[in-house]
């Protein structure tokens, strides 16, 4: 008898160590929202100035509940133009949440006329969350990203074409030489639209969102 009470007293030791273990808490991809938040028709816009495209991502364990102060990281793959500022990446508040705004130009060659395309990866405590994440259910969706006319992934712009982190006039240049130019893909075609009967991609409303971003850049004063 006493032998039986002392396997039972292992036996609750060796529960009591392990439970906190097997219950722990691990974000749960399916119980995760990460999505694309201010995009123009699924693609991404970045800024030096962090005030683009951002993403909305709230983190949730295996039992729904909110997980507060874990980090997320965002990676971006398959575009070498692409310049990140600062490390892509944010802790959830109390309620699980956190936005990640990627501050990054794109370091593009005068020639190289075609808006780049990245996947993108968000991860948690080594749990991947979602790749490619998607624009909210009631927002744009004019392209599926994997099928995508511009490329795989999603098409990455920034009016900052020429990474010296401002955006400013050699940077005109760049949509300057793009204006009323006819590709759907082109580096300056923001909004993603070719409006009217005639093939024109780049045209005002594009430059309305490249004036939006006018000498933004890291710091303040933005751009020496
Ligand atoms: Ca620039
Ligand atoms: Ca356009």
């Amino acid at each position: 008898m006493k032998r039986l009470l002392c396997v039972m007293a292992v036996t609750v030791c060796v529960f009591a160590m392990t439970a906190p273990g097997a219950l722990a808490s691990v974000p749960y991809p399916d119980n995760c929202v990460v999505v694309w938040q201010d995009i123009e028709q699924d693609a991404i816009i970045l800024c030096p100035d962090c005030d683009g495209s951002y993403l909305d991502i709230t983190v949730r364990d295996q039992f729904n509940v909110p997980m507060p102060g874990v980090l997320v990281q965002v990676t971006f793959s398959n575009v070498t133009e692409l310049v990140l500022l600062q490390p892509c990446e944010g802790t959830t508040d109390i309620g699980g949440h956190v936005n990640i705004s990627p501050c990054a130009s794109l370091d593009l060659h005068p020639d190289s006329l075609l808006v780049p395309t990245s996947g993108v990866t968000v991860t948690c405590l080594g749990v991947t969350l979602v790749v490619n994440p998607s624009p909210p259910v009631d927002g744009p969706s004019q392209f599926g990203v994997q099928q995508d006319p511009c490329g795989p992934g999603r098409p990455i712009f920034s009016p900052d074409f020429n990474n010296d982190q401002c955006v400013e006039g050699l940077d005109f240049s760049y949509f300057a030489l793009d204006w009323l130019s006819c590709d759907p893909c082109s580096r300056s075609n923001f909004d993603r639209l070719c409006p009217g009967p005639d093939c024109v991609c780049v045209e005002a409303l594009d430059f309305a969102i490249f004036a939006v971003h006018w000498v933004h850049g890291p710091g303040s004063p933005p751009c020496p």
